[in-house]
């Protein structure tokens, strides 16, 4: 019989062997493929029942949500709030953390997470993905629940991101590595796929937006036109999941850099650059703010944005050279 590692059991072996963290962040992430399992079916039905389309709200961002949106968000916070050791949940499509009256004891963890990135793709059949961040609260003498959400991207224990696509995967790090499952539907698990995986040093693809070349800042043209220049082929989903497991898998470079209309850059630091920043570089790329290594900016603000370039080393040292004066 084929031997299958699950999610959890690899969590908690990969943790300090089964110690207590180990097995308390191998429960956390057991409610976090749960609530994936159960995306992942209401997408897979998506054309089939009723779930397309927008929901008739907007969310916090003001973004007009679509149903699925609203659907992954609830199964997020009933799976992982139904954890004793979870304190506060942080979510894109909710203005304020959801916070449990746990002590400090027992109410250990906080997750940030975008319930489901780049949902507007779903309609048109697009792959779309779940990312996931795992802060430990601090210790009361060293600050309070909502200073524990803020810690920079070096502080996270748990990150990952899981891309609804032809198959289901789900990549996680604990800062040991970075390791794939993919949800075997005939057993309705997700199961250990690859292990220690590593981002080439070098790829063949860049993947920006390039509609925004006219606004980006200074030196961003000429560093993607080099690549343009030099045999990059472009690739550009338009679907951050999407676009950066394409990069960790094969390599080369992602960029949101600002723009006229996001000059703080569009993307989220909290709950879609640092988890995929620390992904990034658990497998040996880079992530850059364009100013300094994302991992290591300060969050003022749980929906805060920040300019994205993430990818091989090759490609991110190129890039570092241009824009860092
Ligand atoms: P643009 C999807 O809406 C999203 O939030 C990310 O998934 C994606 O990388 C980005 O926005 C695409 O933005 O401005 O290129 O359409």
């Amino acid at each position: 019989m084929a031997k299958i590692t699950t999610v959890q059991q690899h969590i908690a072996k990969q943790h300090e062997e089964f110690s207590e963290e180990g097995v308390t962040l191998g429960w956390l992430m057991g409610g976090l493929t749960l609530a994936t399992k159960m995306i992942e079916a209401k997408i897979r039905s998506a054309g089939l029942t009723d779930v397309y389309g927008a929901f008739g709200a907007e969310n916090v961002q003001g973004e007009q949500q679509q149903k699925l949106d609203v659907y992954a968000n609830e199964a997020l916070m009933d799976s992982l709030g139904a954890r004793g050791s979870v304190a506060a949940l942080v979510s894109e499509e909710d203005e304020a953390p959801v916070t449990f009256d746990r002590t400090i004891e027992k109410g250990k963890y906080i997750i940030v997470f975008d319930p489901l990135d780049g949902s507007s793709n779903i309609d048109v059949n697009v792959n779309v993905g779940t990312i996931f961040s795992v802060h430990q609260r601090l210790p009361a003498a060293e600050g309070t629940l909502a200073e524990s959400i803020l810690q920079p991207g070096t502080k996270q224990v748990a990150a990952g991101y899981v891309v609804y696509g032809p198959s289901t995967v789900l990549v996680y790090t604990t800062g040991h590595g970075v390791h794939a499952f993919t949800l075997d539907p005939t057993i309705g698990a997700f199961v250990l796929t690859a292990e220690h995986m590593k981002m080439p040093d070098k790829g063949p693809y860049y993947s920006v937006n390039e509609a925004n070349a006219g606004t980006w800042p200074e030196g961003y043209e000429a560093y993607v036109t080099s690549l343009r220049t030099t045999g990059y082929s472009s690739r550009y989903i338009g679907s951050l999941v999407a676009d950066f497991h394409r990069t960790l898998l094969k390599g080369g470079v992602f960029l949101y850099p600002p723009t006229k209309k996001q000059p703080g850059g569009k993307l989220r630091l909290l709950y879609e650059a640092n988890p995929l920043a620390f992904i990034a570089e658990q497998a040996g790329g880079l992530a850059s703010s364009g100013s300094g290594r994302i991992l290591e900016i300060k969050p003022e603000g749980i929906h805060q944005r920040t300019p994205f370039m993430v990818g091989s080393k090759s490609e991110m040292e190129a890039f570092q050279k241009a824009l860092y004066k």
